[in-house]
């Protein structure tokens, strides 16, 4: 058996998604999620000139062959674009083996640790009061976990919060918007919102809170510390993690569980955070880290340390990744929890795929062989790509901070 034909197909059926598409001489083909937000084209290019070329006629089993191959072949290493794109041929292969064993890829990797995997959705709020009631409509709706983010008085924007209660897509069409952004607005109004939070839902459900790379270290400790009474699940990308020993004053500082990765690509990026137990939950996902080969070893990895995976759902991450991730957590014996912000209904259509929501969780029926997503690409031809970014923030004096 060979890899006969590789394809990209790109399209937006509301937002950009890149997606491959691997086929075999057999007639069998997988898929995988290539989508990089703000950066999609780069991938496109660097799988169609850079890569298709060398798989035509390998054999699609070979999957760990590939990977080092895509990897180490590469002499350059590493990298969003590069680690997005051996993803995505990843996820397609395990696709393949899983359509070619009869078997769903959870099976294949181990077979089942739970029975699905618990989620935490998105309270977005203009204002507390608002985000206090999103909190309370998830709760209604079988959530027993959420994120609450809100919007800060003096502030126009802010990371997690759309225009609308509830509704938050942050890649907007066009270049890329500006927000303005300021620290001291933000750690002293949002103690408060969780305060207002535990006291409307009580102590059971798991609050969980993003701070996107926005503070300092000892900003990011004074954070966790006064949030300390509202028992977070986690607090999420506290400051940006490029120097991995910073998380080092976080942790003298609090016992807020920390979770960090969505934008890492390689267990390099997070050996220390892991080693050191300077986190508790590690984000990176299947398309941005490499693709179940790789997020296996991590996973591994991090079990040794008692740090658990909660990886990155944002809605930029298609169906064809989700898909990925309930199979891989379906098996990961150190799964804690799985980010979920649910797609459009015409995201769900032409994506169609075999794990739902029910009752606070993500499940699949059980055999369906593969990952359980597929394309419709008459469907997906409709939507042709547009131009979008994710925003950029700058503070009050105009300086570019971290958005
Ligand atoms: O592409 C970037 C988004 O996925 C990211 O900003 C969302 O931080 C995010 C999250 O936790 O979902
Ligand atoms: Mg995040």
């Amino acid at each position: 058996m060979k890899i006969e034909r590789l394809q990209t197909i790109v399209t937006c059926p509301g937002r950009n998604f890149v997606t491959v598409k691997i086929t075999t001489s057999d007639g069998v083909h997988g898929l995988g999620d290539a989508t990089l937000n703000g950066r999609e084209l780069a991938v496109r290019a660097y799988l169609e000139e850079h890569v298709f070329p060398c798989l035509v006629g390998r054999d699609p089993r070979d999957i760990e062959d590939i990977w080092q191959y895509l990897y180490r072949g590469a002499y350059w290493r590493r990298g969003p674009v590069t680690m997005t794109a051996i993803a995505a041929i990843d996820m397609a292969l395990w696709d393949i083996l899983g359509k070619l064993a009869g078997m769903p890829v959870y099976r294949l990797l181990g077979g089942r640790s739970r029975a699905g995997l618990m989620v935490y959705g998105h309270a977005n709020g203009r204002d507390h009061e608002e985000a206090v009631d999103e909190v309370r409509r998830h709760v209604e709706a079988g959530y027993q976990a959420v994120r609450v983010q809100s919007g800060v008085p003096g502030l126009d924007k802010v990371y997690g919060v759309g225009p609308a209660a509830g509704f938050y897509e942050p890649a907007q069409k066009g270049l890329p918007p500006e927000e303005r952004w300021d620290t001291a607005l933000y750690l002293r109004h949002t103690p408060e919102l969780f305060r207002k939070v535990r006291e409307a839902v009580g102590p059971d459900v798991h609050l969980l809170h993003d701070a996107h790379h926005r503070l300092t270290p000892i900003e990011a400790g004074r954070l966790g510390k006064d949030l300390e009474p509202y028992r977070l699940f986690w607090l999420e990308d506290p400051t940006p993690a490029e120097n991995q020993e910073s998380f080092r004053l976080i942790r003298q500082h609090t016992t807020t569980p920390l979770a960090v990765g969505e934008v890492f690509n390689s267990v390099w990026d997070c050996k220390d955070l892991i080693r050191e137990q300077l986190i508790d939950y590690i984000r990176s996902t299947l398309v941005h880290a490499g693709g179940i080969t790789h997020l296996r070893r991590i996973a591994d990895y991090a079990a040794l340390y008692q740090v658990r995976t909660g990886f990155h759902g944002a809605t930029d991450l298609s169906p064809v990744c989700m898909a990925a991730a309930v199979n891989f957590g379906l098996w990961a014996p150190n799964f804690g929890i799985q980010e979920l912000m649910p797609h459009s209904a015409l995201t769900d259509a032409v994506f169609p795929h075999a794990y739902r929501f029910d009752k606070g969780f993500l499940v699949m029926d059980d055999e369906v062989p593969g990952l359980g997503v597929e394309i419709d690409e008459a469907l997906a031809a409709q939507h042709p790509y547009e131009r979008a970014y994710l925003p950029v923030a700058r503070l009050r004096d105009g300086a570019m901070w971290n958005w």
